[in-house]
């Protein structure tokens, strides 16, 4: 673990100068290593601020062979994005420790963060504390299945801004609200600006976005980073679309 924070500060920084973060998801289950090269120079040459890695099911050293790659390819931040402690490594630049305070299962909130501590001990690695929500997207995702947590209704607003203030309020430094990779539909407009509105760290909004309006939608309503990952997975093209 390191006490440094430079990756935090510098979305802190973004943030007062009023710009806008877009990173790119890689799940290292779904990205060829003799792919990323290509890939990683779509990125470079996109509006993405950040690249995130992680995945819900990854085999182990998997994500630290593709970090290891990628920067082979560019210059962006790095932030792992774990779905499990076998993820982490210190190849990236920063690690979103995730507590899934929507759901109340043990081992997601405090379970895996515990047993996470003897090898984070042993790293070099920027540690992020991140309270991470699931929003219902009208279907069950991959983050649902593998945690065996219900995601929280869409209807039950008040819910999801009391829950993320909670998250604030016990130090987490950013929230992300997530639809689940792949969700039908991004999370609504009106609950991304009425947990803005409450917190006063970062917001970081992912799931379902495929469209440029649905991430300028994102934006307007008061994401400070969007988290893409299907959309370029599926069709390259559309780091193109972005900048159109
Ligand atoms: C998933 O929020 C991210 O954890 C990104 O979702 O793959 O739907 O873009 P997508």
């Amino acid at each position: 673990m390191t006490n440094k924070k430079a990756l935090y500060q510098s979305i802190l920084k973004s943030i007062l100068e009023d710009k806008k973060l877009l990173a790119v998801l890689i799940d290292p289950d779904k990205m060829a290593i003799e792919l990323t090269s290509g890939f990683i120079k779509k990125v470079n040459g996109s509006l993405a601020t950040h690249i995130f890695v992680g995945g819900s099911t990854v085999d182990d050293f998997a994500t630290e062979k593709l970090i290891s790659e990628i920067k082979k390819h560019t210059t962006l931040p790095i932030i792992l994005f774990p779905g499990d402690v076998s993820q982490i490594t210190d190849q990236a630049d920063a690690l979103l420790f995730l507590s899934l305070i929507s759901g109340r299962n043990p081992e997601y909130l405090i379970g895996k963060q515990v047993k996470s501590v003897s090898k984070l001990r042993q790293l070099q690695l920027e540690v992020i504390p991140t309270g991470y929500l699931l929003i219902e997207n009208g279907k069950v995702t991959s983050v649902q299945k593998v945690t065996a947590t219900k995601p929280m209704s869409k209807i039950n607003v008040q819910e999801i801004v009391d829950t993320a203030k909670a998250g604030e309020l016990l130090g987490m430094k950013l929230i992300y609200l997530e639809a689940g990779s792949g969700a039908m539909d991004p999370i609504p407009s009106d609950i991304i600006t009425k947990v803005k509105k409450e917190l006063s760290i970062p917001l970081i909004i992912g799931g379902g976005i495929r469209t440029k309006k649905q991430l300028e939608e994102a934006y307007l309503s008061g994401a400070d980073l969007v988290v893409i990952g299907t959309a370029f997975e599926d069709d390259e093209t559309f780091f193109e679309e972005l900048k159109m």
